[in-house]
């Protein structure tokens, strides 16, 4: 039977996330060391011998340069790439900007943990009026100002990334087509708790790494058959330990 690849790429390190802040839909852009993990992800791509016919990320440049970066690395900067705010991070609300730890010494590890990693609590949400809200970003001009959130949680974030999984990528795959997808930490979890059907209680223990590639293996209706992430499998549990201890308080 054949199988469909799709390789779920979070970007490269952030200057936020060296920061230790929430980022969300700021864009902020890598730092050298992230440029350098996207070389490393390209590297581990083009070494497992994937041959892209098509990449998606976000519109935000630190998925964009990671993705280009990857891609220009595999010499495979000529495929075609799709940009979409339907891929951006979750929105972190009133937390964006905000220091991780500070946030846990004033508010206590369970509450953060709930805004980073609960399926359905969202994060206090930013005013429509604020300057970081998506209603006053140009980019989203176009978009229907309903459709753009002051905040969001793993559930509503999932709920704006399917019709985009399920009008471009899945046909894409059952075309036949091998896909990148470069995207964030929390779009990532969410299209990952919808591939892999995780439970609600379980999506609280997953932590997605920067700039390790995750191959999943899919069958004729897209229904999972492996996935692994591609090098080091330590390395890859060391890192998405590191991302879970981020929001500990110094
Ligand atoms: C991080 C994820 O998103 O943060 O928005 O701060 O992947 O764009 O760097 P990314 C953010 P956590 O949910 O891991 O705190």
């Amino acid at each position: 039977m054949t199988t469909r690849k799709l390789v779920l790429l979070r970007h490269g390190q952030s200057q936020w996330n060296l920061d230790n802040r929430f980022t969300g839909w700021v864009d902020v852009d890598i730092t050298e060391a992230g440029r350098q993990e996207a070389i490393r992800a390209g590297e581990l791509m083009k070494a497992e011998g994937l041959k892209f016919d098509c990449a998606h990320t976000s519109v935000l440049k630190r998925a964009i340069r990671t993705n280009f970066t990857a891609l220009d690395v595999m010499d495979q900067l000529w495929i075609p790439v799709h940009k979409t705010w339907r891929l951006n991070e979750r929105h972190y609300g009133a937390l964006q900007g905000l220091d991780k730890a500070e946030t846990t010494a004033k508010h206590g590890e369970a509450q953060v943990k709930i805004w980073r990693r609960s399926y359905d609590v969202p994060p206090p949400a930013m005013d429509a009026s604020d300057a970081g809200h998506p209603a006053n970003d140009p980019r989203y001009a176009k978009l229907d100002a309903a459709a753009l959130p002051g905040t969001e949680s793993l559930a509503t974030t999932l709920v704006r990334v399917l019709p985009y999984w399920h009008d471009q990528i899945a046909p894409q795959l059952k075309a036949g087509q091998t896909l990148l997808v470069t995207a964030h930490g929390n779009s990532l979890r969410a299209l990952y708790k919808y591939l892999n059907n995780v439970s609600e209680s379980e999506i609280l223990e997953l932590n997605i790494p920067t700039a390790i590639p995750l191959l999943f293996e899919l069958d004729a209706d897209l229904k999972v058959k492996s996935h692994r992430y591609l090098g080091d499998p330590e390395a890859a549990r060391r890192a998405a330990e590191a991302v879970a201890n981020q929001a500990k308080a110094r």
